[in-house]
């Protein structure tokens, strides 16, 4: 492969620019409340302080669920995967208009969505389990931002496809496969709750039906909510595995693995929705069983991403002087933000993966189920994984983006580290709390019931959950900084897309080949899904009215 010289035009730069800026906004109104949450955990509760603009702990708690899991990721997600099909096929949008339009959709679907919210007229949560029930803008806007997610899609389809016809033979770039594929999955996985919205939730929030199934409404929502987790997942995925090996001077150990594993995510992220309905007592224990065995298998693609990556990292360490079994860690360019964010996101990551698969043993998960072990969990994986991996990837791309150089590289290096020690305290005092008991999605400060052993653990909450909000001012600051910087780049960023160890020619041609992939996905879907969505539509049982529990 040559050097790198295809350039964004103005223009493109500009429409990835505005998904990240949505994503940022949302994620520093997100965050805000964050440590609003640990605080009360901790014994300071700051909510009464925000009335009347915020009037509980649960329109916080929406607020920064709905902000951060849901906006921050699906915009930055959608920003990012459009530079990375522009950027890897080296071709403009076939309908750039199209991608608009999605875009366009999805922010009229965030308007509409956040006003129920700020009038406290929604505060049902990201996960929206009736029968709580909210104002039905709320349902219609989530539904819009998913659908202008689904047509920004279709127009990185049409370039895939003009892409192809100009390229007949070619191994489809990487970043730019892996972002189509990332897309696939999260069309496949909406249809879960675009079932659920449309049969259901807007009817019955519209008033044109009574009453609910919360039974099945609960198992369309956990068919999207599963592998959502891996459309968050996989664009990092696509940086570590193809960025960030260059930016540590290395290569891709192997574009042949990289495939599979994003192949096997395809495969295996819809049909394991059960294992977050382990104590529904309308899921059948062999269901769930399928889905747990299911479930320990797509840790596998994670462990390939594992080795493959650490491989290439180890590779590029070894080739800037690294030695020993362990010490070329120390030769990474630990002092670039955008690798030491990536680093930290990766190995904290690792643990969030393993809380993962207690969660999904069945007897573990009954332990754990609703405590605050799960929110533990994902704040490792996606409030860290994630969302860290994606603040060190805006450490070039913005520059990238705007043409101005980094401001104050060395306030961003710190904000990875106080974000990787406060989740490490934060999320290690959520998991032992959950093991002791302790309920999430509960105002915990206020509990009357909170036994002595809980209270050096909430403390904790509260300390990292300090240290993360000064964490994330550095990173708006730093943001911000560079946006409004006078100083320009020298010259145009480098976009790090590493080459492979191994010519991607030589990369088997049935890793670019959709058709078998697709069905097969599709197929699994039908045999742990379909069963069982038969069963539970048949005798849907619409008997719950909506409740406002706020
Ligand atoms: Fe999960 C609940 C099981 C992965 C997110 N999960 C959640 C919820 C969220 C979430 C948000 O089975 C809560 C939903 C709610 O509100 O109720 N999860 C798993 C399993 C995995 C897993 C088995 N989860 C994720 C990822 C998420 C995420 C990824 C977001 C991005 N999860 C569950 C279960 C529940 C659950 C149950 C339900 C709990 C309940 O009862 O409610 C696995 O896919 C994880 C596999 C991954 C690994 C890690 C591999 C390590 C890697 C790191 C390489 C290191 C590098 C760094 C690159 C085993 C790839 C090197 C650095 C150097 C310096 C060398
Ligand atoms: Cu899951």
């Amino acid at each position: 492969m040559t050097a790198q010289t295809y350039s964004l035009s103005p223009k493109e730069k500009s429409f990835v620019s505005w998904h990240l800026l949505v994503a940022m906004v949302a994620l520093a109104l997100g965050t805000l409340f964050g440590p609003l949450q640990a605080f009360e955990h901790a014994g300071l509760n700051l909510y009464p302080f925000l009335q009347p603009l915020i009037k509980s702990y649960y329109q916080g708690l929406t607020l920064h669920g709905v902000l951060n899991a849901l906006v921050w990721t699906t915009f930055f997600i959608t920003g990012f995967l459009t530079f990375n099909v522009i950027y890897g096929l080296k071709r403009p949008l076939r309908y750039p208009t199209l991608n608009q339009v999605g875009f366009w959709l999805m922010i009229v679907g965030l308007v509409m969505a956040a006003i129920p919210i700020l009038l406290n007229k929604a505060s049902v949560l990201y996960t929206f389990y009736p029968p709580m029930k909210a104002h039905w803008a709320y349902y219609v806007g989530l539904t819009l931002v998913v659908v202008g997610s689904w047509v920004e899609g279709y127009g990185f389809y049409f370039t895939y496809a003009a892409w192809r016809k100009e390229n007949p033979g070619e191994r489809t770039p990487f970043i730019a496969f892996a972002s189509v594929l990332t897309m696939v999955l999260w069309q496949i996985a909406t249809l879960g709750v675009a079932v659920e919205m449309l049969t259901m939730l807007i009817p019955w929030s519209l008033g044109l039906i009574e009453t609910v199934d919360p039974q099945l409404a609960r198992t369309y929502f956990w068919f999207t909510g599963h592998p959502l987790v891996y459309f968050w997942l996989l664009p990092a995925y696509i940086s570590w595995y193809a960025m960030l090996p260059k930016q540590v001077g290395g290569k891709m150990f192997s574009d042949s693995l990289a495939r599979l594993a994003f192949w096997l995510f395809l495969l295996l992220s819809v049909p394991l929705g059960f294992h977050h309905q382990y104590v529904d007592p309308g899921v059948p224990a062999g269901w769930k069983f399928v889905h747990a065995v299911l479930t320990f298998s797509v840790f596998f693609p994670s462990l390939l991403t594992a080795f493959t990556v650490i491989a290439s990292l180890e590779y590029g360490a070894r080739k800037n002087g690294g030695t020993g079994l362990f010490r070329w860690v120390l030769a990474l360019p630990w002092r670039d933000p955008s690798v030491a964010a990536q680093l930290l996101a990766g190995l904290l990551f690792f643990f969030g993966g393993i809380g993962g698969l207690a969660n999904a043993a069945y007897n573990v998960n009954l332990e754990l189920h609703n405590t605050t072990f799960v929110p533990g969990h994902f704040h490792l994986t996606v409030a860290t994984g994630v969302t860290l991996t994606f603040m060190g990837v805006s450490y070039w791309l913005v520059p990238y983006l705007t043409g101005k150089k980094l401001w104050k590289p060395d306030l961003a290096r710190w904000q990875a580290w106080l974000w990787f020690i406060g989740m490490i305290i934060f999320s290690n005092a959520m998991h032992v709390l959950g093991i002791l008991g302790a309920p999430r999605r509960t105002p915990l400060g206020d509990a009357p019931y909170v036994p002595a052993e809980w209270n050096s653990r909430l403390l904790q909450v509260g300390i990292g959950g300090g240290i993360l909000f000064i964490s994330a001012i550095l990173y708006f600051a730093v943001m911000i900084g560079t946006a409004f910087s006078k100083v320009k780049v020298e010259k145009e960023v480098e976009v790090p897309v590493a080459e492979a160890l191994q010519p991607v020619s030589q990369t088997p041609a049935w890793l670019d080949r959709w058709a078998p992939w697709v069905y097969a996905a599709l197929a699994l879907i039908v045999i742990a899904y379909g069963p069982q969505l038969y069963e539970q539509i048949r005798n849907i049982s619409l008997t719950s009215p909506g409740f406002r529990v706020w």
